[in-house]
């Protein structure tokens, strides 16, 4: 299993500079790169990252994407005068040269595969490369928007070449629409291309028809193509993550790549000049944390835009710092996506639903009417009280937001040290013992009788519980104090244990505790106070209970083919938790567990995204392999084996909109279609 994460950096790539007055591109400065590998520097990542040199791209590399036209004329820009420069860059829309952009753009795309081959052949597991010229405007035979060769197409034509890949995701989450890369692999269905941009119903640049929500794809191609408009600037947090939840992830894991290429903009960060969007730097980590699920882990994140150079800095530091598996810092306010962005998903969706198994049993039966509903939804949007309240939108004022992000910064826990594991000494934990984890002492017996006489005293009947409950207070201990990020622990009684984990959270101070309870758990503690919020994923119906506020009963049973369960936790399990913004989760392993090792491993990895990676697993102590199997996944050893993704039936489908339906209103990052505007 690879680990280590790549960082790719070459001051050579800041000689690449506008010569001459353009107001509309002098904001593609050097600065961009060195700034960010200084940012880098300064919070003691680029010594965690493994070094790999830059080298150029070779012209039979560049001509996998580009015509030799195109690659003639960037060459015979290197002995041009500036005269001769600026007419050249006159010929293209927002693209400039200097004489050493065309060495730049060559060492932009060997940087590029560089990055692809570290990964591909297991050297490091992830990477990030910091470029210029950026890539994804640029086309077959074109240069466009600041880029000159489309480095991401590149590298994705050189990986199912020299790799013989068939299936690639390349995420695209600059606020621009990377037009060039939708050219590039319109027809080709194994290249799945995902770009949100910022649209404003066509206003804004590069204002094509073509990269509204119904640009699907060609011929073979169709369905590998999403295109996610952005109509109102000031997108956030919410909105971002509600895009990945109801959009790019059900679609990314059944469409299930071996290779996960990001092109990672950060103009759709708060406080660029372009994007005029909210998102804050650590919603970069979510998402990267997300992405990093996908393709055994092999993900490559490579530079685009970022104007806002405190935001850029930021933001590339997040994604870094996710890529080496540091915990994931919590999203800031309020969870809940805007009308806009909703109708923006609502559309993709239904665009989509002919072409992926997991929309085919959604309902989207205003398919056939979708521009009455857009109209509709238009007049809806005027509603200011489910519009962002934007405090920070609209501000180019970049002190302003300079001075929000050295505060807001300051809360995000960082530095934080890297993920540490606290465990007892079980059986089988030899296999993931590492400097990362620590085997706790457990508390004597009187220590314990004392701590759980005030709740569940009568319970505790014998020595055995009483021991298995004495580390898990230390181990919650431990959690609380930040010596460790998580821990797991086995219970003979994993509902007991659960329960009484739960109950002295809140009474350490955990404002907001997530638990997520898997098989039988007979013990559901009193939620009322709202400082827990309860998942019970059981195959019975769980009667009582239903109506309350902080307690839902998710009746699942997984299916024998394969992992059906993708469904759940991003329609549901997910957007609920994202909306409660948990300080602690914890999850419990009952006996007669409904869901199988993959299922589980698939929860646990994506609820690690929540409180800040603050997560304590509690598991039944004849559950030897899946204890084995959570272990390696908190300490951050292995990226887990999800299993064969099964489309969910129609009625698991149902199952789940009807808990959307139910609960959306209370848990808003569950919004995802029209239906709350009816
Ligand atoms: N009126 C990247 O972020 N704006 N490129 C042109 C013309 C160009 C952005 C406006 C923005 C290019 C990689
Ligand atoms: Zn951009």
């Amino acid at each position: 299993m690879a680990s280590g994460t790549a960082l790719i950096y070459d001051e050579e790539m800041t000689t690449h500079k506008l010569l001459w007055s353009d107001p509309i591109c002098d904001i593609e400065v050097p600065e961009r790169l060195s700034s960010s590998y200084e940012q880098l520097r300064s919070y003691h990542l680029v010594e965690r990252c493994v070094h790999v040199p830059a080298r150029e791209g070779s012209e039979e590399e560049i001509l996998l994407v580009h015509s030799l036209e195109h690659l003639e004329v960037a060459k015979s820009t290197q002995t041009m005068n500036e005269e001769e420069l600026k007419r050249v860059s006159e010929n293209y829309d927002a693209f400039f040269f200097h004489p050493s952009t065309y060495r730049c753009a060559r060492l932009a795309v060997g940087a590029t595969l560089q990055l692809v081959d570290a990964v591909m052949s297991g050297k490091v597991r992830n990477g990030m490369a910091l470029v210029r010229p950026p890539g994804h405007h640029s086309q077959r035979n074109a240069a466009n928007g600041f880029c000159l060769f489309n480095n991401v197409a590149i590298a994705a034509e050189y990986a199912k070449l020299k790799y013989g890949l068939q299936r690639i995701l390349i995420v695209d989450w600059d606020v621009h629409h990377g037009q060039g890369t939708q050219y590039i692999f319109e027809e080709d269905p194994s290249v799945l291309y995902f770009s949100w941009h910022r649209y404003e119903h066509q206003e804004f640049w590069p204002s094509l028809k073509e990269s509204d929500y119904d640009a699907v794809g060609l011929g073979k191609g169709k369905g590998f193509n999403i295109n996610l408009p952005w109509n109102k600037v000031g997108m956030g947090n919410s909105d971002y993550l509600a895009a990945f939840f109801h959009v790019l992830l059900p679609t990314a894991f059944e469409f299930d790549p071996e290779l996960v290429i990001v092109s990672s903009g950060y103009d759709s960060g708060i406080g660029d000049p372009e994007g005029q969007m909210n998102a804050t730097p650590e919603v970069f980590a979510h998402l990267t944390h997300f992405l990093m699920q996908l393709a055994n882990g092999k993900l490559c994140v490579i530079l685009e835009g970022g104007y806002h150079l405190k935001s850029l800095g930021e933001s590339v530091c997040m994604t870094v710092k996710t890529l080496l598996g540091d915990p994931v810092p919590q999203v800031s306010g309020e969870m809940a996506p805007c009308l806009s962005a909703v109708e923006s998903i609502q559309n993709v969706r239904a665009a989509h639903k002919p072409y992926w198994k997991w929309l085919a049993y959604e309902d989207t039966s205003f398919l056939q009417n979708l521009s009455t509903k857009s109209h509709f939804l238009k007049t809806a949007n005027s509603n200011p009280s489910t519009e962002h309240e934007s405090k920070i939108t609209n501000n180019n004022d970049t002190v302003k937001v300079d001075r929000f992000l050295e505060l807001h910064m300051k809360n995000i826990l960082f530095p934080v040290p890297p993920i540490k594991t606290a465990t007892t000494g079980c059986e089988g934990s030899e296999h993931f013992l590492s400097e990362h984890v620590q085997l706790v002492k457990e508390m004597d017996k009187t220590e314990v009788e004392a701590l759980v006489s005030g709740f569940y005293a009568d319970l505790v009947k014998d020595n055995k519980t009483l021991l298995s409950l004495g580390s898990m207070f230390v181990i919650l201990d431990k959690i609380l104090k930040k010596e460790v990020c998580n821990g797991i622990a086995t219970s003979p009684t994993a509902a007991l244990s659960a329960a009484v984990a739960l109950r002295h959270s809140v009474r350490l101070g955990f404002q907001r505790v997530l638990c997520v309870f898997v098989g039988d758990m007979q013990m559901i503690p009193n939620t009322e106070d709202g400082k827990m919020l309860i998942i019970n994923i059981c195959e019975k119906e769980q009667s009582g209970k239903t109506s309350c506020k902080h307690y839902f009963s998710l009746n699942w049973k997984e299916d024998a083919e394969g992992n059906d369960f993708f469904s759940a936790v991003l329609g549901f399990i997910l957007p609920v938790a994202y909306s409660y913004q948990p300080n602690l989760t914890v999850i419990a392993v009952g006996p007669n567990r409904n869901l199988g090792i993959s299922g589980i491993s698939l929860l646990v990895a994506l609820i690690q995204g929540l409180a800040e990676s603050r997560i304590f697993a509690v598991i039944e102590d004849t559950e030897i392999s899946l204890m084995q199997n959570v272990a390696k996944l908190l300490v951050g050893a292995s990226t887990p084996a999800f299993g064969i993704y099964v489309p969910p039936t129609q009625e698991k489908v149902n199952r789940i909109k009807a808990l959307r339906d139910q609960f959306q209103q209370e848990w808003k990052m569950l919004q995802c279609s029209g239906d709350i505007f009816i």
